[in-house]
Order: C-alpha cells, then sequence, then structure tokens
C-alpha cells in the first residue's frame, strides 16, 4: 500500500466515526505490538479534542464483532460502578465512541476493522517504570480492575484469543515451530530452543492447578503491561485500564506474573545487552504489595503462594511466544529490526533464569502479605 493509499484508508476511518467536529489532525501513537493506533484531533466550536482511533490487527482478531462486544459490555459495566462511585467515568474506563451508524467498530473499504476511544487526557502511560511508586500504583490498579469485574457474567465473554494464557497448548505450537522451521531460523536460536524445551515443567504448572481447581478461573485482563495503564498525571495514581482486548476469565497470577515480566524488569523488553537484565526485588515486593491491595482480600491463600510461579509462567510464556513467531517468521508481534522478536526472547529467558535464582527471596515476600 503506498502512502497516500495509507493516509486515505486513515481519512475514512476518521470519516466513519461519530466525533462530533472536523478532524485536523492526525498520528500514530503508542508502542503497542498489536494494534495500529492513532491520535484524532477534532475541532468542534473552536476547541480540540482528542480521540484514539485504532485498526484492529485482523490476523488476530478473527472475530472483531465479539471483540466489541466483549469490550462494549465490560466497558458498560465499569461505567455504571464508576459513577456509582462518584468517579469520572470519562477518565476511569474506556469510552468506545460509536461511528455515524451507532456500530462500535468500521469495516473499511478494504476489510480492515476500526474502532476509537475518548483520549485520556491528562495521563500517561510508561514504557518503563520511571518512579517506583507509579509501579505499586500500576498494580493496586490492576489489582482493583480485577476486583470490580469480580461480578461480571463470565459467560457472556467470547475468547477474543483461543488458548490465549493456555502456556501448556502454547508449548505444543512451539515445539510445532521447531520442526518445521520454516524460516531456516532455528540454527541462530539454538540455545534458546534448548531453554524452553528444559523448562517444560513452566508450561504445565499453573495449567495442572487450574485443571485441579486449586486455582479459581476470574475476569481477568490477561495483558497487564505497564503501557496499558493510563497514570494520572498529577496525582500519579493508576487511572484506568486499557487495551481490553483479552479480558476473559483467566487467572490472577497470570495478571500478576505479566506485570512483573515486563514493569520489574531491570532493562527493557528487546534489551540486546543482557547483563542489562533482571528482576528487581524491591519492584517485585511493591508490586506484590499494591496487587493484593487492588484486589482487596479477595485473593486465596493458594493464590498469593502462587504469585511467584505466575510470573515465571508469563516470562516464560511470552518468551516461548517471541521465540515462536521468530521461528515463524515474525507474523504476529510487530518488529522493529531484524531479529527483534530473538532479542526479545533473549531477554525474557533472562529474567526467567534470574528469577529462578532468586525463588526464595520472591516467596519470602509474598509470604509478607498473607
Ligand atoms: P496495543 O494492543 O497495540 O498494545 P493499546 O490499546 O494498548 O494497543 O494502545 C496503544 C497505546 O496507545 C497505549 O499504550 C496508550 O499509550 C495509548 N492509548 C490507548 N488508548 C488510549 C486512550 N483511550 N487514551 C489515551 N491513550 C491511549
Ligand atoms: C502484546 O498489545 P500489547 O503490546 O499490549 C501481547 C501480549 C504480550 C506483549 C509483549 C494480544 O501486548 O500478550 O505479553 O505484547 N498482546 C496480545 O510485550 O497478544
Ligand atoms: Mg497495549
Amino acid at each position: 500500500m503506498t502512502r497516500e493509499e495509507h493516509c486515505s484508508q486513515i481519512h475514512e476511518a476518521i470519516g466513519a466515526f461519530d466525533f462530533g467536529g472536523e478532524c485536523i489532525a492526525f498520528e500514530n501513537y503508542g508502542s503497542g505490538h498489536i494494534n495500529d493506533t492513532f491520535l484524532v484531533n477534532v475541532q468542534k466550536d473552536g476547541t480540540i479534542k482528542r480521540f484514539i482511533l485504532q485498526r484492529m490487527n485482523r490476523e488476530i482478531f478473527k472475530n472483531p464483532a465479539e471483540l466489541m462486544e466483549n469490550i462494549v459490555g465490560v466497558t458498560s459495566y465499569l461505567r455504571k460502578i464508576i459513577i456509582e462511585n462518584g468517579g469520572n467515568p470519562e477518565r476511569e474506563t474506556l469510552n468506545v465512541i460509536l461511528t455515524k451508524d451507532g456500530a462500535s467498530y468500521f469495516t473499511d473499504s478494504h476489510g480492515e476493522c476500526w474502532r476509537a476511544y475518548l483520549f485520556i487526557e491528562d495521563a500517561v502511560s510508561y514504557d518503563a517504570v520511571e518512579k517506583p511508586e507509579d509501579f505499586y500504583e500500576s498494580a493496586v490498579a490492576f489489582g482493583h480492575f480485577q476486583r470490580l469485574l469480580a461480578d461480571f457474567p463470565a459467560n457472556t465473554l467470547h475468547e477474543t484469543i483461543q488458548g490465549f494464557h493456555d502456556t501448556a497448548a502454547r508449548f505444543e505450537v512451539f515445539k510445532r515451530a521447531v520442526e518445521d522451521d520454516v524460516c531456516h531460523r532455528a540454527d541462530q536460536a539454538a540455545e534458546e530452543i534448548r531453554f524452553v524445551l528444559d523448562h517444560e515443567h513452566l508450561a504445565h504448572a499453573l495449567c495442572d492447578m487450574l485443571a485441579q481447581g486449586s486455582l479459581p478461573l476470574r475476569v481477568t485482563h490477561n495483558d497487564t503491561k505497564l503501557n496499558n495503564i493510563m497514570m494520572d498525571r498529577e496525582t500519579h495514581r493508576g487511572l484506568c485500564v486499557i487495551d481490553l482486548d483479552t479480558v476473559m476469565p483467566g487467572l490472577a497470577v497470570n495478571d500478576f506474573g505479566d506485570s512483573i515480566r515486563f514493569g520489574a524488569s531491570t532493562g527493557a523488553e528487546d534489551e540486546k545487552d543482557l547483563d542489562k537484565i533482571s528482576c528487581d526485588m524491591r519492584l517485585f515486593e511493591l508490586y506484590t504489595k499494591g496487587f493484593i491491595e487492588g484486589c482487596g482480600g479477595s485473593l486465596t491463600e493458594t493464590e498469593i503462594r502462587a504469585l511467584p510461579l505466575g510470573a515465571l509462567t508469563m516470562t516464560y510464556e511470552c518468551g516461548m511466544r517471541f521465540l515462536t513467531d521468530y521461528l515463524q517468521g515474525d507474523t504476529y508481534f510487530k518488529i522493529h529490526r531484524e531479529g527483534h522478536n530473538l532479542d526479545r526472547a533473549r531477554t525474557q529467558f533472562k529474567l526467567v533464569k534470574d528469577m529462578e535464582a532468586k525463588k526464595d527471596t520472591m516467596k519470602a515476600i509474598v509470604e509478607k502479605f498473607m
């Protein structure tokens, strides 16, 4: 697609939504790995209002209607509770902007699907922890999010990505990718492949606990990266949990673990210098405290004890997903350089090793909060 075609596709999408004014500018926005995000400026009566416009990833989200049904369901549910609690529903939850036809998303002439949200003003999302207190606040907010959804009718939620955190199933997909080696990249990743195979127990531990009934299924976020939460610029509180594409029944310990994987790492997810990568136990402790508080006493003792395992599992799983994508030719996660997914996989495995070495410390930390 040429630049002009690309621009005209975005204009077509902008024209479809009921923004209540005239679009005067748009730009690429954010650093998510999945959707294409744009910031749209709309002028009305001399003032500028901002919106988020997203092209949903059709390769990944096969059923946009079901996806948007989940998001509309969850955000309207949250909206009610926020209003009851005297909060601001325009900032504390995502607000879906309908199309001029009253639909929750728009399909353009190329078959691409788009949605729009109110832009959450005076808030910021971080790609790395800048202040430890912010990480603590994000933990409270992610825990609170789960608690708010405790009574949401889980049976109304569609599974937007099948087996999203079924680590055991992902292990099978990984093994197939190694066998098929469609891009002839397995040689370059021999050490990382060995690491995944040697740690197969991590693919099963939580799945087994779930199957045995020792961990409850809850409505969880499932993608609790630090940049999936908007922090209030002024109060520094976790304001709004965003990126709701994977809100589905899941494990609380996975929500905890995914946050640790990303936010408690001392380096970026794609850092090439592995000496810079470790799991910061001070951040681990802050997050643990905040998450348990945010969950408001709803976590069981078994869940709390399994929090370190959640961190290990999510980090292992994410590394395995990056490596699978590298082997399959980078078709899932957006990449910005050659070998990007392999670099990402390497940081995750370095983190797993570091967490294994710090297992007793993590255990002692969570026990403090029992
Ligand atoms: P992806 O699925 O690609 O990660 P996200 O929904 O997380 O997409 O959006 C990408 C980024 O855009 C977020 O990390 C955040 O910085 C920004 N963003 C998304 N929605 C909003 C919003 N409603 N208001 C302000 N910023 C937003
Ligand atoms: C993706 O959408 P984003 O960038 O917040 C991915 C997560 C991974 C993460 C790794 C739907 O999250 O599962 O943990 O990248 N989301 C999806 O950074 O696959
Ligand atoms: Mg995101």
